[in-house]
């Protein structure tokens, strides 16, 4: 038995599934988790000493590549001065300043401690700004896991095949209504049916967990169109792809504004940090300034605050990583198209920037029924292909594979190399 596997036995004792976050339980490609005992730059070491070549980075923070010098040194030094105070401290100005500065529509913003606590906090911003209730999400997209969220949400919620999680009241889903990704006149149509009513639309700018899928030319820039027209606010959620397609994230990378935005993991460079920030008219709304109650003791927590200072810092210092991403982004994904065609495989390859997936689906994946389709029996077989020659992807056909500054055309190119294998011996 490995190490990883006699870990699992006793974690499945003590920790519901043995994890900590169900998609971690390898359980959609029916296998048992690898146990990571160390990252460094693009590799992971489980605990048996195997190494992989890792296209998760923690879910998208490990932009720069595992224990980067920079970050460890800041937080080291963050560490010897105190682990948490409760209060406000410089880093959290410094924080502020920075996000401010690196996204346009952000003139205010507010320190949570995960993507869930900051889409959970904006949606309340948006409804005490607007006084209305309704929100409009889209099928597919996943905002964390708080009750109004857990509406046909991707991610994990969609492998374990449970649409809508139970424990969720029907009271505090009925405001949330669905539309599909990339159909606008589903979008009017909703506006149409509850004019006044609409508090904000929330969107995954590219959908990054139902596998990838990118919106399609204009859609966004009509979705803001339908939100100011309405008085509705447009809410991006940037977990995924804020400070990775650009620094300004989505909202550069297609040149369209949010009202609101949500952060997570790569605002904290690996620590547990979400936020949520935009218009300053809109964020006035929160207490103490306002009437929209959110609170925490660990928001702003000053190690947290010196990782994510540290990653940020970098990224807007070397603008550079951008095109680097891009180039590395077309190498992996373009190579992966470029095996589809020369092997003749029905399958897609969706991208966007440092971000994609394969899909085991002969038609376009452009929203959450379409990512449905496709074979997930097919990708466990991959996803194990990969796994046991040492490339380390997401565990599931409903997440995306992400690249960081760290990875090399090298290591493309033996990506690449992998999975010609896997398909050459079907
Ligand atoms: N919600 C994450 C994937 N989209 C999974 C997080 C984790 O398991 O760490």
């Amino acid at each position: 038995m490995t190490e990883s596997e006699r870990l699992f036995q006793e974690a499945v004792t003590l920790i519901p599934g043995g994890v900590n976050s169900p998609v971690r339980a390898f359980g959609s490609v029916g296998m048992t988790p690898r146990f990571i005992a160390s990252a460094e730059g693009a590799y992971l070491t489980d605990a048996d000493g195997n190494r992989y070549l890792d296209y998760v980075g923690s879910w998208g923070p490990m932009i720069l590549g595992h224990a980067h010098p920079a970050v460890l040194e800041k937080v080291e030094e963050a560490c010897r001065k105190g682990l948490s105070f409760g209060a406000a401290t410089e880093a959290e100005v410094d924080m502020a300043r920075l996000i401010c500065s690196m996204v346009p529509s952000v003139e205010m913003v507010r320190m949570v401690n995960s993507g869930t606590e900051a889409v959970m906090s904006a949606v309340r911003a948006a409804r005490g700004y607007t006084g209305r209730d309704k929100i409009i999400k889209f099928e597919g997209c996943y905002h964390g896991h708080s009750d109004a969220m857990l509406v046909k949400a991707g991610s994990g919620v969609m492998t374990a095949g449970v649409p809508d999680s139970s424990g969720v009241p029907k009271g505090c889903t009925q405001d949330t209504l669905l539309a599909a990704y990339n159909d606008i006149s589903g979008v009017e149509k909703l506006f149409d049916a509850f004019a006044g009513e609409i508090a904000a639309v929330i969107i995954e700018p590219v959908g990054a967990n139902m596998g990838v899928v990118p919106p399609e030319d204009g859609f966004l820039q009509k979705l803001r169109r339908l939100c100011t027209e309405n008085g509705s606010v447009l809410i991006f959620d940037e977990v995924i792809t804020g400070f990775r397609l650009a620094q300004a994230g989505a909202q550069e990378y297609f040149g369209v504004e949010a009202d609101l935005t949500t952060y997570g993991k790569i605002i904290g460079g690996g620590m547990p940090v979400g936020a949520y920030g935009g218009k300053r008219g809109i964020m006035e709304v929160v207490a103490p300034v306002g009437s929209v109650y959110q609170a925490g003791t660990l928001s702003g927590n000053p190690v947290a605050m010196a990782a994510g200072l540290a990653q940020l810092t970098f990224l807007k210092e070397h603008p550079q990583i951008y095109r680097r991403l891009e180039e590395l982004g077309s190498q992996l994904f373009g190579g992966m198209r470029s095996l589809c065609e020369e092997m003749e495989l029905p399958y897609q390859v969706n991208a966007a920037g440092s971000l994609g997936c394969l899909f085991f689906t002969p038609g376009p994946v452009t929203d959450y029924a379409g990512a449905k389709r496709s074979d997930t029996k097919a990708f466990a077989r991959y996803f194990r292909h990969m796994l046991e020659h040492g490339v380390y992807l997401a565990p599931s056909q409903f997440e995306a594979m992400f690249l960081s500054a760290a990875h090399t055309e090298e290591d493309i190119r033996r990506t690449l190399d992998v999975m010609r294998a896997f398909f050459g011996k079907r």
